[in-house]
């Protein structure tokens, strides 16, 4: 019976021992907070959460690594913010992390939201990676805090055009776009290179991203006959519109678009009508399916984050790891200190080999365009 007491007596020691020590390494261990913020609510909430589970994948595999900077054992966390993609809330949202003194961000998701959340961030020093906002204004002012891990809408929109001028030889074009930074500047360049490559642009119409009744849009351009319409926008207002061109027959119809209405939700949101058959979209970078580590890098996030995945989050990863790598290459986590070593980003990522040029783009962005087989996004490329 002593025996037993006495086993039991240094056993409960030897467990505060250790519960100590765990609690003072835990003490030891300097918090470092990396922000995410994109629309977690609202429209395309699903998109959101994507880039956001991109970014908590990322911040949970570092902390495993046991990671020191400075001498100090490091302790990512992640800060998510919903900016629920309104340009309002995107600035209030920077300034509150300017103000917290993250350590970097992850975002902002849409273009209207991360280009004025842009020189919020320039002014407090904090650099932030976008891995979905494609609008080229957002690196045209050259801040050494913006970056831009995927292709910008100079590529999709032309991409999307060639291949429907010269692949499939397309005459005629009906254009929507829906008003915002991003849905706007598409649809221009789309129109740019198609005209340049003889296609005939019949109508151009505008809708808001918003919206979900596009019956008199889509009657006007029933009337003109186009071989496709292309749309600049997101998914939220694609899929009804999709949904309404086969309830007006025009289901012979192409229809192309950019990034952000390129998601495996697509489907959905047009109740599975049979056009979705017609869809190509660009997507900027590889697929995870095409990127060396991409399959099993999809089964952990899709075993920590069952049927969430979109489009972004391996780029969210990737943007997250290149952050983290820039404060290892600087010895700091202090923003003012691993900035430069930002800038001379050359690393080897789940998504591509990242380096940006002096204003903050990818050196060498890649573009994938996706079609809908049997209602599933596929990769043409
Ligand atoms: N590029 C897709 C996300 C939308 C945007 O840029 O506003």
């Amino acid at each position: 019976m002593l025996k037993t007491s006495r086993f039991f007596l240094s056993a409960v020691a030897a467990g505060a021992a250790l519960a100590a020590a765990a609690s003072a390494q835990a003490q030891d261990a300097q918090v470092v907070r990396i922000a995410h913020v994109g629309p977690t609510s609202g429209g395309i909430a699903h998109i959101g959460k994507d880039t956001e589970n991109g970014v908590r994948m990322a911040i949970d595999e570092l902390n495993g690594q046991g990671i020191t900077i400075g001498g100090k054992k490091i302790k990512f966390e992640l800060v998510a913010e919903d900016d629920a993609g309104d340009p309002k809330q995107a600035t209030t949202v920077a300034q509150k992390l300017c103000d917290q003194k993250v350590a970097g961000i992850i975002g902002h998701l849409q273009s209207g939201t991360t280009i004025p959340a842009s020189s919020i961030y320039n002014k407090c020093g904090i650099p932030h990676i976008t891995t979905a906002a494609t609008n080229p204004d957002l690196t045209k002012p050259g801040y050494n805090t913006t970056y831009r891990l995927i292709a910008n809408d100079n590529a999709l929109g032309a991409a999307v055009a060639i291949y429907a001028a010269s692949a499939l030889k397309l005459k005629t074009v009906a254009v929507i776009d829906d008003r915002t930074a991003y849905g706007q500047g598409l649809a221009e360049v789309f129109k740019d290179e198609a005209k340049k490559r003889g296609m005939n642009v019949v109508s151009s119409e505008f809708t808001t991203d918003k919206a979900t009744d596009f019956m008199a849009i889509l009657t006007n351009i029933k009337a003109k006959k186009p071989d496709a319409i292309f749309f600049g926008g997101l998914d939220a207002q694609a899929g009804p519109m999709l949904r309404q061109m086969e309830q007006l027959g025009m289901g012979q119809m192409k229809y192309f678009g950019g990034d952000a209405l390129c998601t495996p939700k697509l489907s959905e949101l047009a109740s599975k009508a049979a056009v979705v058959g017609n869809v190509t979209c660009a997507t900027g970078g590889i697929s995870v399916e095409k990127m060396a580590g991409g399959p099993d890098w999809k089964k952990r996030y899709d075993t920590k984050f069952p049927n969430q995945f979109q489009i972004y989050s391996p780029y969210a990863y990737d943007a997250t790891m290149v952050l983290a790598d820039a404060m290892k290459r600087a010895n700091s986590t202090d923003p003012k200190v691993y900035l430069p070593q930002l800038a001379k980003t050359n690393y080897k990522g789940l998504t591509a080999q990242v380096q940006f040029t002096p204003k903050g783009e990818l050196t060498q962005p890649a573009v994938t365009l996706n079609g809908y087989k049997n209602q599933q996004r596929t990769p043409l490329n």
